[in-house]
């Protein structure tokens, strides 16, 4: 755990979030500021600062079974969602605890801004 890192600090707890889900090694929560109806974040629960630094594919496909498991109980999972890793200042990412955002519940445009 990275001791003033944000999502390790809602992963172990000690800052609440709305909890949607859990695996073994990761976290769904309800994002903060939803962009879409369906607005989930998907954490590991160990401390990885991005993509970039992210070592364990098995992690990211724990990451992301538990993102559709998210989509699949949101009731989207049939309409469609999306999975987006923001990664490194360009790539929109603001909390550099490596996360996937779960959208959905309408249609999403494409490119993104
Ligand atoms: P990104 O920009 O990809 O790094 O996304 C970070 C997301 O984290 C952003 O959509 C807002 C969300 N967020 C930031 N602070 C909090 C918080 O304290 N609680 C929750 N639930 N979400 C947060």
């Amino acid at each position: 755990m990275a001791d003033q890192c944000l999502f390790c600090r809602i992963a172990s707890g000690e800052i609440p979030a709305t909890i949607i889900a859990q695996s073994a090694r990761c976290v769904a929560f309800r994002d903060i500021n939803p962009q879409a109806p369906v607005h989930a974040l998907v954490i590991p629960r160990e401390h990885v600062t991005s993509l970039n630094t992210l070592t364990d594919g098995g992690l990211f496909g724990e990451m992301s079974l538990l993102a559709a498991q998210v989509a699949k109980d949101a009731g989207v999972a049939e309409s469609g969602w999306r999975l987006v890793a923001n990664t490194g200042h360009d790539g929109g990412q603001s909390v550099f605890h490596v996360h996937v955002h779960v959208l959905g519940g309408r249609p999403l445009r494409w490119p993104p801004g």
